[in-house]
């Protein structure tokens, strides 16, 4: 009979040793099978022990169980030692020489919603602006509630937003966020004012014709203060704006508008001038609308846990792929998600490109 404590131990010398001799990961997979496994020898023997008289189990039930944990512990560590000399091997093949010289000519470039970002942490940086960042898949709260839209609005409605099929653990809808505001809004719940930062980043609706694409970036900024009102909304962006353009003579206008997450809430149009019957911004001989602004609304300032009367804010909402095609030339929206890399080459700016505002406009 096997289980004899002398055929036991003669059992487990064996296993350790062929344990030991497995030669990689797979090997000693199936060397844990066929000792552990559910048609694996030790499992048998463990089968054994039910069958067995109370005598019996007692003479021989510790002897089986230390074969086992014996075993076991051979395999795991012979499973570290592969693992280890696995990635020893990984390291010596697969180093990379981070000193030798780029390609020439240098391949690959950086696409221009990656430049104008660069830029846009940049000049705000230098105002004294964080960036923050969140999730692209948002729940309808942090979405909509927390930013006083109302479950009606046309903006939660199906054709706008892409919901998914399931509701996160507290039963709230998820959604491709629809702008960068519920970034701003986890932030306000996240730390304590003052605060000045902007959220770039990858925004979804529901919408595609030659001047929107289903997915696009949008740049939000936030700023909760004490004190806070329209006329450092609109010092922040006529900076912002003419060190983007990188022109002394940006104008802006200020119109009246309304969005449910700011009170009051004013459309930004900046001047242009006709140059050869091209629009150049600068000047007022004529108005584009570029951005959505306003002093955040109290109950947005509420939501967040933040008592109103205290602190108050601006906020600010445009679109970065507008941005660039504004300040690079570009007509049409679609080539940006194209993939053509005949577009990326003409209008990619170089890897060694350090994100200052050279090579825009202005240079
Ligand atoms: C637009 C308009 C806007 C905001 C975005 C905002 C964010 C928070 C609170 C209040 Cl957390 N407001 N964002 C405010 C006004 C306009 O965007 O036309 N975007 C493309």
């Amino acid at each position: 009979m096997v289980s004899d404590t002398h055929a036991l131990d003669n059992m487990s010398r064996e296993w350790r040793a062929r344990v030991a001799a497995a030669e990689d990961l797979q090997a000693l997979e199936t060397e844990r099978v066929a000792a552990l496994g559910k048609q694996g020898a030790i499992t048998a023997l463990l089968k054994t022990l039910g069958t067995m008289s109370a005598e019996q189990r007692q003479a021989e039930g510790a002897a089986i169980h230390r074969l086992r944990e014996q075993v076991t512990e051979a395999i795991v560590a012979r499973k570290t030692a592969l693992e280890a000399a696995d990635l020893d091997r990984k390291l010596a093949t697969e180093m990379l020489d981070m000193t030798l010289p780029v390609s020439d000519p240098p391949q690959g470039s950086v696409h221009p919603v990656a430049q104008v970002m660069d830029e846009l942490a940049e000049i705000f940086a230098d105002l004294g602006f964080s960036v923050a960042t969140g999730p692209e898949i948002e729940d309808d709260w942090h979405n909509f509630t927390a930013l006083n839209i109302p479950e009606s609005h046309p903006a939660r409605a199906m054709h706008d937003t892409f919901y998914f099929d399931k509701c996160d653990g507290e039963g709230r809808r998820m959604l491709l966020r629809t702008h960068t505001s519920p970034v701003q809004i986890r932030t306000m719940m996240g730390q304590k004012p003052p605060i000045y930062t902007i959220a770039p980043g990858r925004t979804y609706r529901s919408d595609s014709d030659a001047t929107h694409t289903p997915m696009f970036h949008q740049l939000e900024g936030l700023v909760i203060d004490r004190g806070i009102h329209l006329g450092h909304l609109k010092w922040t962006l006529e900076t912002f704006l003419k060190a983007f353009f990188e022109r002394e003579d940006i104008v802006l206008r200020m119109r009246p508008s309304y969005f449910p997450f700011t009170e009051p809430s004013a459309e930004v149009d900046v001047g242009y001038t006709l140059v050869n019957g091209r629009r150049v911004l600068g000047g007022s001989g004529g108005w584009m609308e570029l951005l959505g602004s306003g002093m955040v609304h109290p109950r947005v300032i509420a939501a967040c846990g933040l008592d109103p009367k205290e602190w108050q804010g601006f906020a600010f909402g445009c679109g970065i792929d507008r941005l660039a095609m504004l300040k690079y030339g570009m007509d049409d929206l679609r080539a940006f998600f194209d993939g053509d890399l005949r577009w990326l080459r003409h209008y990619g700016f170089s890897s060694l490109d350090v994100p200052t505002l050279s090579g825009g406009v202005g240079a």
